[in-house]
């Protein structure tokens, strides 16, 4: 596909076009990655969008939680929701794809709906790159609600926060250990945390859960090393939900929103995004350097044979 066809066809919504782009931003080959940066540069930044991200540990429930939260937010025909997941796994194995699909059949079945999970190619670090690609594809195909799907445990994780605007933290009930098995920066990310699966028998347990970790975020101090830059003058909130029986989902929305007309009208929204792609682009700088180092392993080796410090050796080569 030429540039032009690539544009025109994400211009009309048109969800092929918008895979193939996509496919395009993930390839590690430079001339397929730059035809499709050239494109999203056509299409400039969307600023109406919401970009909403869900972490949680594996098995949390957050693809379940994700199609009750979608398919109740397209009630509104002005919606259009892309999901994007980071799954460090797909990559290799595209393990998720079925599984995700299968958990979120009404959506992905939807017209105003695209799902897709983003895929690492052979790049360190490149899940939440590759992401935010396709994220900004997404938003120039005209999908205004940009749901990303994290797990919250590997290396890096934490970035999925460089992207989104409100952050969300899927738990299940059960008392603290549960958070041993993720960062506990991201805890002090997060905007909403959703005690999910309060359905059943595990809801009074979900009910004392949601109160444990109110209590938690009431001793943590509001601006962590975690939260990026400015203060966003919002108090977030514990809720329990169960994505099986929709119990909740209208609150996070009710939440959700709330947040949105915080940070907008604060303007830290608009800061936050500045600030996040200040941070995107010193990431891309040094992934640049980075990608160069081997074209001076020859003067690394020549330079310790002469004798020099390490340290000079480096002055000479970057300055
Ligand atoms: N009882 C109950 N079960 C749920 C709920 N939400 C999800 N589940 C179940 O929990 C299991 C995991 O759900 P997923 O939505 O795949 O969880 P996930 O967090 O996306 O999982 P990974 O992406 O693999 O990390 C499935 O068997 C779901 O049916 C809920 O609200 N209540
Ligand atoms: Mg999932």
């Amino acid at each position: 596909m030429t540039k032009e066809e690539l544009i025109q066809g994400i211009a009309s919504g048109d969800s092929r076009t918008l895979s193939k782009a996509i496919t395009l931003a993930e390839s590690t080959l430079a001339e397929k990655r730059d035809l499709a940066l050239e494109v999203i540069a056509h299409f400039g930044p969307q600023d109406d969008t919401y970009r909403i991200g869900i972490t949680g540990t594996p098995g949390a429930g957050k693809s379940t939680f994700i199609e009750a939260i979608g398919i109740k937010l397209l009630q509104d025909p002005t919606r259009k929701i892309a999901v994007l997941s980071i799954d460090p796994s797909s990559g290799k194995t595209h393990g998720s794809i079925l599984g995700d699909k299968t958990r979120m059949n009404k959506l992905s079945a939807h017209e105003r709906a695209y799902i897709r999970p983003t895929s690492s190619g052979s790049q360190l670090g490149g899940l939440a790159k590759n992401t935010r690609l396709a994220m900004l594809l997404c938003e120039a195909a005209g999908y205004n609600t940009i749901l990303i799907e994290s797990v919250g445990v590997g290396q890096g994780e934490t970035e999925v926060a460089q992207l989104t605007d409100l952050f969300t933290l899927v738990l299940n009930p059960g008392g603290g250990d549960e958070l041993q098995g993720i960062k506990r920066g991201i805890m002090e990310m997060a905007d909403i945390i959703v005690i999910n699966k309060a359905d059943g028998d595990a809801e009074r347990q979900a009910n004392l859960t949601a109160k444990e970790y109110s209590m938690a975020l009431h001793l943590m101090p509001t601006s962590t090393p975690f939260s990026i830059g400015s203060n966003s003058g919002w108090i977030p909130k514990v809720i329990t939900a169960s994505a099986i029986t929709n119990k909740g989902i209208d609150v996070f929305w009710e939440k959700a929103f709330d947040f949105e007309k915080t940070v907008s009208q604060n303007s830290w929204k608009e800061t936050h995004r500045k600030e996040q792609m200040h941070y995107w682009a010193r990431k891309s700088v040094q992934d640049l350097l980075l990608s160069k180092l081997d074209h001076y392993e020859k003067a690394i080796v020549k330079g310790l044979e002469e004798g020099k410090l390490p340290e000079e050796i480096a002055k000479e080569i970057v300055e």
